[in-house]
């Protein structure tokens, strides 16, 4: 949103580096606590003529300064290591994976305010925390709870619209074009047409971030009750949480697996700004394109096998290992079918990375949550079985760069295991998920 609509002609580019921390990405921790302290737009009308200058200042006294040497294998590899786009919401350490605004992922699950003492966190703090670089506490992650309650509703006609659509379409297919749908409640398109002035970008570029936000639950949940449960849609609780609301909507509600929605929308809410959709996300938000139809172009780009899709493809993918070979398979059968797999000219899906190179962080803490709810589940064990057999093998090719396991390699066993079976729904969960941070481009 706001700190990168000045630096458009940067957002072209993509950023697949580690080197963000002369831009001041360090957290601070919120001490306020008056009404008006409480509400996200306050906090943000105060910070972004600080930011602006900010930006301002970085261009005269340091517009010049070289960043790197581009070569030819940066190029083909499709801006492989460059530093192409400013992004200060979070930073891809190869090896260390993902901070938040500074903060690793275990460091956000104990900072950031959970329903529960002890629980997963909130995925409104992570908002807070990657908006305004601060740390947020209880009574804030509530007020933006019920902001985002407030603001979650939808006309109807988006459900006749999403009806209109072949059931049999991808449910990324449905989500896409229901945001596309959407996109004439853009605050933002029609200040523009009305002449806004361009140091006000922000005011309708954070409205229509956060209506998006709000309502993706309630058109994601429709898709899913449509295709799945015979259009039996489920209304919006009306105090839950963001992962509350949603796992109630889609209709799961085992507290584990609110707990579950909770972590999985705030680990997959952002990935610095070189993959796919967050590139796109910016690059389409640079022609001052509105959230919806920047938000919508990066959807369409994490539709692809080898970004978000990767999380349905694991798991169609380990249930085709157990199908063929029980749920009690051999480590020999395992390598078997994985060089059958590779053989076939096809990728062993959740295993690699274009940055990462080592396990990723969020795979770990997917892993740390089975290993507390649900250690004895099968198709767990097996994801366990393969996190010691894939890497060798994948090492063994010579030519991956990266044989560790990323998000998807854990996301799907842990929503089949709480009853979200249908695995050609998972990255809409993820897309869900991604608002947080690409609607506000
Ligand atoms: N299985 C088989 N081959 C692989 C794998 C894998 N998991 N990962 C990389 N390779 C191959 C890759 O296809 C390439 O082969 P070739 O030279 O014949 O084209 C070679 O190894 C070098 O690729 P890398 O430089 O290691 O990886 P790159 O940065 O190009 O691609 C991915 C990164 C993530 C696209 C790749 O690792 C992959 O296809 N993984 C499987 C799909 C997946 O899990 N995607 C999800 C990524 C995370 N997300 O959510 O978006
Ligand atoms: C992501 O979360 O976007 C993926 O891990 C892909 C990436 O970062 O390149």
């Amino acid at each position: 949103m706001v700190f990168f609509r000045s630096l458009s002609a940067l957002s072209r580019l993509r950023s697949r580096s580690a080197q963000q921390s002369s831009l001041g990405t360090s957290v601070r921790w919120l001490q306020m606590e008056s009404s008006s302290d409480l509400d996200l737009r306050s906090q943000l009308k105060e910070m972004i003529p600080e930011q602006q200058d900010r930006l301002k200042k970085l261009k005269a006294e340091h517009g010049k300064v070289q960043l790197g040497n581009i070569t030819t294998d940066m190029v083909l590899g499709g801006m492989r290591g460059m530093i192409g786009l400013l992004w200060e919401t979070s930073l891809l350490d190869p090896d260390e994976g993902i901070r938040f605004r500074g903060l690793s992922i275990p460091e956000c699950q104990k900072l950031l305010p959970a329903a529960k003492p002890g629980g997963e966190p909130l995925p409104e703090g992570l908002l807070w925390l990657l908006l305004t670089g601060k740390v947020p506490n209880k009574a804030h992650v509530d007020a933006l709870s019920a902001e985002l309650r407030d603001r979650a509703q939808v006309p109807d006609k988006l459900y006749k619209f999403i009806d209109g659509l072949d059931v049999t379409a991808h449910p990324m297919t449905q989500l896409s074009a229901g945001v596309m749908f959407l996109q004439v409640q853009s605050e933002f398109q029609k200040a523009y047409e009305n002449g806004i002035h361009k140091s006000k970008y922000w005011e309708t570029t954070y409205e229509d971030s956060l209506n998006l936000i709000a309502r993706l639950p309630a058109l994601a949940a429709y898709i899913y009750r449509r295709i799945y449960k015979e259009g039996q849609s489920i209304p919006m609780h009306d105090s839950l949480d963001y992962g509350g609301n949603f796992a109630h909507m889609l209709g799961f509600d085992n507290p584990k697996m609110h707990e579950l929605m909770r972590l999985y929308v705030t680990i997959h809410s952002d990935h610095e700004g070189g993959n796919v959709s967050a590139h796109t996300a910016h690059l389409v938000a640079s022609a001052l394109s509105d959230p919806y139809l920047s938000f919508a172009a990066a959807l369409n780009g994490l539709a692809g096998p080898l970004h978000g899709l990767a999380n349905q493809e694991v798991l169609l993918w380990i249930k085709s290992v157990v199908d063929e070979c029980g749920e009690n398979v051999s480590t020999e059968q395992l390598k078997e079918y994985i060089w059958r797999t590779l053989n076939s000219g096809k990728v062993v899906p959740g295993y690699g990375h274009g940055v990462l190179r080592q396990t990723d962080p969020r795979y770990t803490c997917q892993r740390e949550f089975a290993l507390k709810h649900l250690p004895d589940d099968p198709l767990f064990q097996l994801v366990s079985k393969l996190y010691e057999v894939v890497p060798p093998i994948l090492t063994e090719l010579g030519k991956v760069k990266n044989p560790w396991p990323n998000v998807d390699a854990h996301s799907g066993v842990l929503l089949n295991h709480f009853g979200l079976t249908e695995a050609r729904y998972y990255t809409v969960l993820f897309g869900v998920s991604r608002s947080i941070e690409y609607a506000r481009s």
